[in-house]
């Protein structure tokens, strides 16, 4: 085989890739907001491939009848309403700090790594307000918008990062499962739990709420629409028909790849292939994002079955702090996508009607570095667990492997203590210092 062969069509997708990605939102032409799917996100036809939207980059809202009905709580012109999109507008603008923070925390040594979600806050906020409480989420590792949405605190959030646990919070709290690293389980984990809900309502072991059952989320990358885990979750969710939303934030790269080089048709058709009704919708727009995953949560929750959502946005920042994208892809793409910036784009809608003054963004602002603050003094105040409980939750039960394991880790650690008091897990009472190990 010619040497230069994968490299030489690996760099055409690559630049394919970029041109995708400079007109996958559709919103260069301004053409492109609202629905284009005859005012029903979801019908019997594929949609189009122009993302469905509502807020241009400017900030103006564009009526669509198809959508709007799912936002009638936030159009109603009430307080209420203005309160609901201000809530909108404050997790937005949390997250990216709590997103600075953490990178700024990486940095300077406190975390191991941080998977930055910069760009991304407008598909994460505007689907997790989608949720009720009693909706189960499984996500990948970067969705801490949602994850705080879902009530996780700031702290939690990054738990696992700084290499403490395995887990920074409890997934029945909170309806959400603890962030998936292996790239598409998560689809099936909620394929899984989706099929619980709906065995529990057919026995009657749990009546469906008002509006319908509970319903799951999972949240997958456009590089995860690889994977075969996700494209057995598809041929089992629509199989079984179960209550699931299957959300993609396509924010066109999987590390150093091009979304090009995982379709070359935009995602959102796979989904038919599949017998799931799919919608394409502007990941950077937070009403459009809200108004579509409430339309494919009520489907799912009335019997209806899954839904697909591609939601085309663009990650900003590096894919962790330990990539460098500027190696794989040109400024000129940030520049791009700057100007369809999610949070800037809900100010400007706010700030025309009158619902954002200068008093409330200064309250927010505050808001955020009060989130920020407390976040660096509950992370740097963590302390480090025993070096053997990593041991302790492999298996529920004991194991004669990881015991043995566990032990010649004990004898190494105990080569360098003085005694041997600090190197022992939760659930070890051995103490001793023999020394063992201290060659090693
Ligand atoms: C099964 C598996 N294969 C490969 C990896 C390595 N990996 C980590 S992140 C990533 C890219 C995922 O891209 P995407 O699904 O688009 O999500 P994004 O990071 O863009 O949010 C890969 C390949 C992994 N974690 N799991
Ligand atoms: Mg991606």
């Amino acid at each position: 085989m010619p040497s230069t062969m994968g490299s030489t069509s690996r760099d055409d997708l690559s630049r394919a890739g970029g041109a995708r990605a400079e007109t996958a939102s559709g919103t260069t032409d301004g053409t492109t907001a609202g629905s284009t799917n005859g005012g029903t996100t979801a019908g019997t036809a594929p949609p189009g491939d122009v993302p469905v939207r509502l807020l241009d980059e400017k900030g103006v809202r564009h009526p669509d009848p198809g959508l709007d009905r799912w936002l009638t709580d936030v159009d109603a012109g009430t307080d209420d309403a203005r309160g609901a999109l201000l809530a909108l507008y404050e997790d937005m603008v949390v997250a990216r700090r709590i997103d600075a923070e953490a990178t700024a925390l990486q940095r300077q040594g406190e975390l191991a790594l941080w998977p930055p979600l910069q760009g991304q806050e407008a598909a994460q906020v505007g689907s997790a307000a989608a949720l009720r409480d009693d909706d189960f989420v499984f996500s990948s590792y970067r969705e801490h918008a949602v994850a705080r949405r879902r009530g996780v605190a700031s702290v939690d959030l990054l738990r696992v990062w700084r290499g403490v646990t395995a887990s920074g919070w409890d997934p029945y709290a909170v309806g959400m499962a603890t962030p998936q690293v292996i790239i598409g389980a998560q689809a099936l984990h909620g394929v899984g739990y989706a099929l619980g809900i709906q065995a529990d309502v057919e026995r009657g072991v749990v009546a469906p709420g008002e509006g319908g059952t509970a319903a799951v989320v999972a949240y997958v990358g456009d590089g995860a629409m690889s994977q075969g885990d996700v494209n057995e979750a598809f041929v089992f969710a629509a199989t079984w028909q179960v209550p699931l939303v299957l959300f993609c934030q396509n924010n066109q790269w999987a590390i150093s790849e091009p979304v090009a080089l995982q379709s070359a048709v935009p995602l959102v058709r796979r989904a038919w292939g599949f017998g799931v009704p799919g919608v394409r919708v502007d990941g950077n727009d937070v009403l459009a994002v809200l108004a579509v995953t409430r339309e494919a949560l009520h489907r799912a929750r009335t019997g209806g079955g899954p839904t697909f959502v591609e939601a085309v946005t663009y990650r900003m920042g590096p894919h962790t702090t330990a990539d460098d994208p500027t190696r794989y892809r040109d400024a000129s793409e940030l520049d791009v996508w700057a100007e369809r910036d999610p949070i800037a784009r809900l100010a400007a809608y706010l700030r025309a009607g009158g619902l954002l003054t200068g008093d409330d963004e200064v309250r927010v602002r505050a808001a955020a570095d009060a989130v920020a603050a407390e976040l660096r003094a509950g992370v740097v105040a963590i302390e480090d667990p025993p070096p053997l409980s990593v041991f302790d939750h492999v298996y529920a039960e004991p194991h004669p492997t990881v015991a043995a394991e566990r032990a010649e880790h004990a004898a190494y650690l105990a080569g360098f203590a003085d005694t041997g008091t600090t190197t022992t897990g939760t659930t070890t009472t051995d103490t001793t210092t023999s020394g063992e190990g201290a060659d090693r």
